[in-house]
């Protein structure tokens, strides 16, 4: 037999593909839904860690396709912001994302055309909390997840707890435009001493790898307060940043105790509360948070 009458393998229907063209994508999207499959979308900006890959493990036991969109999105960054230092780790993202079993990786070049005037503006909740020092920040996250959602028309798109306001204003995006799918949150992954995981926890030096301990740190000591009995947001607030406060390399940019539907500052804990903490540590700015749900009123 020659080589070319051996049997072709026949194609793995389960292999990973990458897809560049928004339209291309967009065109692969229709066709699986019209063939009835559902899909699982989580948008990222790649250098993906443990964090991401529960976020695409948790879609792919939820739907027939997933989706995984790898772009980083230049209109939710500020000036002077790590746009261009962003890590930038394809192949080992293409690894990952086969491992924990997507299907198709979305990785477009430019989803701004030259000209393009049309942005999501999403109001209060994106000029507090982390769009204090962000003022552009969430404008950018609304809109780039709304043209994602739009060429993706996914069932389910997933988003990370880690990233409390964004999810907030994602809800509110898909809620407020009809854009037609479940908003799923996912738990946030943590290393084993508890930091949690982020793509910008590769800038940190060791020394402050550990100086950025304090974040979880305060955060464990606030929910260990809580479930002591103490709901007075004021006193809370002092506790965690006088813990933050020992790291000399640490700088906080908010403590915040808001409920966790509004972003609303809260005086007494009660109802669903997220306990959001900002700080730099070094030149990296990283966030994490903590909620409690349906706290009896004090
Ligand atoms: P990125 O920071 O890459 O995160 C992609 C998704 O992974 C987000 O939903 C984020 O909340 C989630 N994630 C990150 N770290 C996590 C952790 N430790 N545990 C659980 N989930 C985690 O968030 C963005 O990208 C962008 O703003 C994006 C939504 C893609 C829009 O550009």
């Amino acid at each position: 037999m020659s080589q070319s009458d051996k049997p072709k393998p026949s194609p793995n229907p389960n292999a990973l593909i990458v897809v560049n063209a928004p339209e291309e994508m967009q065109r692969s999207a229709r066709n699986l839904s019209r063939e009835g499959k559902s899909i699982g979308f989580v948008p990222t900006m790649g250098a993906l860690h443990a964090g991401h890959q529960s976020v695409i493990e948790r879609a792919r036991k939820e739907n027939d396709i997933v989706v995984v969109s790898i772009y980083v999105n230049p209109t939710q960054f500020g000036p002077g912001e790590d746009f261009l230092s962003y890590p930038r780790t394809f192949e080992a993202d293409e690894e990952l994302c086969e491992e924990a079993g997507a299907n198709i990786i979305f990785s477009p070049e430019n989803l701004y055309d030259p000209g393009s005037r049309a942005f999501v503006e999403v109001g209060e909740l994106g000029d507090v909390l982390c769009g204090i020092s962000r003022p552009s920040h969430f404008r950018g996250v609304a809109t780039v997840v709304a043209k994602l959602l739009n060429i993706v028309r996914p069932d389910r798109a997933y988003f990370g707890k880690k990233d409390a306001q964004q999810l907030v204003v994602i809800r509110t995006l898909v809620r407020d435009l009809y854009l037609g799918c479940d908003v799923v949150g996912c738990e946030i992954v943590r290393e084993p001493d508890g930091l949690a995981m982020s793509s910008r926890n590769r800038y940190l030096s060791p020394a402050e790898r550990r100086q950025a301990l304090a974040i979880s740190k305060a955060l464990e000591y606030c929910k260990y307060r809580v479930a002591d009995g103490e709901h007075d947001a004021m006193k809370l607030m002092e506790g965690m940043a006088e813990i933050l406060q020992q790291q000399p390399n640490l700088e906080i940019d908010y403590v915040a105790l808001v409920n966790a539907d509004t972003l609303e500052d809260l005086r007494t804990l009660e109802g669903d509360v997220l306990v959001a903490i900002a700080a730099k540590v070094g030149a990296t700015r990283l966030i994490d948070n903590v909620q409690f749900r349906d706290l009896p009123p004090a």
